[in-house]
């Protein structure tokens, strides 16, 4: 059994797509960081700068209990518990998948949420930082455009790298933000991947 600590943030719902893509039993404990949730002590024992998401197995590696956090690390240690299907265990496809995985939870996630910031959270309209991430979205929504145009996914067959990448692109592709118009290839990818069924269960009702 794996617990996941969760939110309804673009972190929360990579893992949790991760955890219905594995097939693995899990059971959700939210993490409301809203009120805050995330500074309770007993929860920065598990995810110590304060972040969803994080997971608890209580069958981990040698059958001990291990606790987890960062989104990048949950998708390989997961991908890695599936038998070669999310996460490859050739080493060639492994570097192709690292290459888009890290990109994912380093590079596009860190900074559409700074773009989420300027154009929804901030309480101060500041236009030279909603013009600045405009343009880092969209520089990073083409780059991706631009090599979905030549590979159906991300690396050679779906994987944790695509699971890494889909939140963000799911949540800006929408017309009121980036929208998809300039981005065909892009578009291709996200309908495919929005089709499956554990994306369904993944970005339903939790509770
Ligand atoms: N690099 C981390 C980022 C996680 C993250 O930014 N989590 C946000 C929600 S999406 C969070 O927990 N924020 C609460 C806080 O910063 O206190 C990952 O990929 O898991």
């Amino acid at each position: 059994m794996i617990d996941l600590y969760f939110w309804i943030t673009d972190n929360g719902y990579k893992a949790r797509h991760m955890m219905e893509e594995s097939g693995l039993e899990y059971a959700i404990k939210p993490v409301n960081i809203v009120k805050k949730e995330q500074f309770n002590s007993e929860y920065l024992k598990i995810s110590p700068h304060h972040k969803i998401p994080a997971i608890v197995d209580h069958n981990g590696p040698e059958g001990k209990k291990i606790s987890l956090c960062e989104s990048g690390a949950i998708l390989k240690y997961i991908g890695s518990k599936m038998l070669d299907k999310l996460y490859p265990t050739d080493p060639l496809n492994q570097l192709k998948v690292d290459q888009w995985l890290f990109f994912g939870s380093a590079q596009f996630t860190t900074l559409a949420q700074q773009y989420g910031f300027f154009m929804i959270r901030s309480p101060e309209d500041i236009p030279p930082g909603k013009k600045h991430y405009d343009n880092v979205m969209r520089d990073m929504f083409g780059c991706l455009d631009e090599h979905l145009a030549s590979n159906e996914y991300m690396a050679d067959h779906f994987s944790v790298a695509d699971i890494s990448m889909f939140a963000d692109v799911h949540i800006y592709g929408d017309k009121k933000w980036i929208g998809f118009n300039d981005y065909p290839h892009l578009k291709r990818w996200h309908d495919s991947i929005e089709k499956r069924p554990a994306v369904d269960r993944a970005w339903g009702p939790y509770e």
